[in-house]
């Protein structure tokens, strides 16, 4: 076997990057083959996440106990919109362009992305802007948390140059994902291979083209709202579109802010369902349920998506017949992620199950992503949300969505294309152990803060009563323990790198899409030559064989394991 069919994409292309660790890593940096640049985009996306959980066990030792203990109120106050920053911006919306990177070529039986230099340069201004993210904290990181509310984020009230970096960075983060959204469009629209039609393609891929859609559509806006809040803070005199003692309108950002901040909620999640429709069938051993009105659904909820911002608005003031209309929309949207969560359980039903831990994240994602659902139905009602906003209930929402959710389905990916990234296994024990620990203390970490949010305890406070201590105490020992059983995932991975057992094309057996017909790790350009699909009945065919492929288009045979 060559190095190139044994190491695919990971084999260094030239005899000096073959010879020198210095030559091999230059030759990433500047790679425009899309696995690569995926790959990079998942270890950046992973690292600043792991900051991320660095300032949430900062907050969790803050509130371990009522009454100020390791910190300062100014410092604390940093903490939520840093860490929400980059979870949002840079941990979970890169990580999935990444996986979409590696992935989305492959599914469409594509040689690359349509636009490989505008995909390195999209990937490498994420650095960057993430550097002058932290380094905000040099110069005075900003206290006004992710959403940057004026009055608070205008220079009268936050002069620090630390804001100015925070602005200017989310800003690029916008561009660089706009211009991923460009190229993710640009290349499955025109790049699919021989009879791949739409309702051909497979969910992950659906999910990707409608969150493009979504991010095409919404960083715009968000882009505009921060824009403008720069003038603003740059040259006061002359611009005055949010301070209200000028005679701003503080109420015009939250428009704009949330116009792209709903939408990017779903921005977070629709690449995470695509993932679970993938996971869901292999170890089911059964295609997708309604694919499509999978399909439908997904681009029913990117539509919806844009009616519902008002929601984050109740207590603005705004007139009640514009919340109740925008009550009514948000609880629609319930309907169409009803359709997929019905669909999901109508896959697994009587499916001969596998419970390698992809699907048990894929499971655990079921269970606790529709709690968080619930809780959105339950502030979409104006009168309970006059009472819930800005409390921990409002916390406990976006985590059970976000951590239960989009985090599940992040490693529920991991895990499942590990050994398509890497050509070797994971070690299947310690995944477990993963899955259960990180389950469990979701649940301790967040489940308490229902309670809390609706006795009254405000969100993004340094302190807080007394009477709240005991169920802060359990969340913050759940916090600690969930940051630390994600070590167990990382020693896994590292291990396994070197240690797992080599793997052929399709490890699963019964993955279907075309990822699991090229070689693992797959080599440059994917496949040998355009490989031709054969159509399936995405809904109905019986999948455990597999779509019959040509399989003399590809180099060798497919493995009879
Ligand atoms: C049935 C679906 C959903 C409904 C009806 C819903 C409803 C709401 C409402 C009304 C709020 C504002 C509460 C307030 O501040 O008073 C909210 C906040 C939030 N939701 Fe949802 N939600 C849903 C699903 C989701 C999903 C799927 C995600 C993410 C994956 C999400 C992420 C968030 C976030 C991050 C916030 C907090 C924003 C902030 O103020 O910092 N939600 N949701
Ligand atoms: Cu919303």
């Amino acid at each position: 076997m060559s190095t190139e069919t044994k190491y695919g994409y990971l084999a260094p292309l030239t005899e000096k990057s073959r010879k020198s660790a210095v030559h091999y890593a230059k030759e990433w940096f500047g790679s425009t083959d899309a696995k690569r640049i995926g790959v990079m985009y998942v270890i950046f996306a992973l690292f600043m996440g792991a900051l991320g959980a660095l300032l949430s066990v900062f907050i969790r030792a803050e509130l371990l106990h009522a009454g100020p203990d390791f910190m300062g109120p100014d410092f604390y106050s940093t903490l939520p919109g840093m860490h929400a920053s980059l979870m949002i911006f840079f941990f979970v919306i890169p990580i999935y362009t990444g996986l979409g990177n590696f992935i989305i070529p492959i599914q469409i039986g594509a040689p690359d992305m349509a636009f490989p230099k505008l995909n390195l340069v999209a990937f490498w201004i994420l650095p960057a802007s993430g550097m002058m993210l932290l380094s905000s904290y040099v110069f005075n990181a900003p206290g006004f948390g992710w959403t940057a509310y004026p009055p608070i984020s205008t220079s009268a009230f936050s002069p620090s140059i630390g804001a100015d970096l925070w602005n200017v960075s989310v800003i690029l983060a916008g561009v660089s994902s706009t211009m991923a959204a460009v190229n993710f469009l640009a290349t499955i629209f025109n790049m699919r291979c021989k009879n791949m039609s739409f309702f051909q393609l497979s969910l992950f891929t659906w999910a990707i083209i409608v969150t493009s859609l979504l991010i095409l559509a919404a960083t715009p806006v968000l882009s505009s709202a921060l824009i403008m809040l720069q003038l603003e803070r740059t040259f006061p005199g002359a611009f005055h579109f949010f301070s209200p003692a000028q005679g701003g309108d503080p109420i015009l950002y939250q428009h704009l802010f949330w116009f792209y901040s709903h939408p990017a909620v779903y921005i977070m999640i629709l690449p995470g369902f695509g993932i679970i429709s993938e996971v869901l069938p292999t170890f089911s051993r059964k295609p997708i349920f309604g694919y499509s009105v999978m399909t439908w659904s997904l681009v029913a909820i990117s539509v919806l998506g844009f009616l519902v911002w008002a929601h984050h608005m109740f207590t603005t003031g705004i007139a009640l017949r514009v919340r109740v209309g925008f009550m009514f929309l948000s609880m629609i949207i319930a309907v169409p992620t009803g359709i997929k969560i019905f669909s999901w359980l109508a896959t697994i039903w009587n499916g001969s199950l596998k419970f390698d831990t992809p699907m048990l994240f894929g499971l655990g994602f079921l269970s606790m992503f529709t709690l968080g659902g619930l809780s959105g139905v339950v502030i979409a009602a104006v009168p309970i949300d006059i009472q819930l906003h800005d409390t921990y209930y409002i916390v406990a929402h976006i985590h059970y969505v976000l951590v239960a959710g989009s985090v599940m389905t992040i490693f529920a990916g991991l895990y499942y294309w590990f050994p398509k990234l890497t050509g070797k296994t994971y070690h299947e024990t310690l995944g477990k152990v993963h899955f259960w620990g990180t389950a469990i203390f979701i649940n301790v970490t967040f489940f308490g803060m229902h309670y809390l949010g609706m006795k009254g305890m405000p969100r993004r406070y340094f302190d807080y009563d007394p009477q709240f201590e005991a169920l802060n105490f359990i969340s913050s020992i759940g916090a600690f323990a969930l940051v630390a059983i994600q070590f167990v995932w990382l020693f896994n991975m590292l291990w396994s790198l070197k240690y797992g057992k080599v793997v052929g094309r399709n490890p699963w057996k019964d993955g279907t899409n075309l990822e699991w017909y090229t070689t693992s790790p797959p080599q440059h350009h994917n496949f040998p030559e355009a490989p031709v699909w054969t159509p399936i009945d995405r809904s109905h065919g019986h999948n455990t064989g597999g779509p019959k492929r040509d399989a003399d288009q590809l180099t060798e045979p497919l493995p009879a394991e």
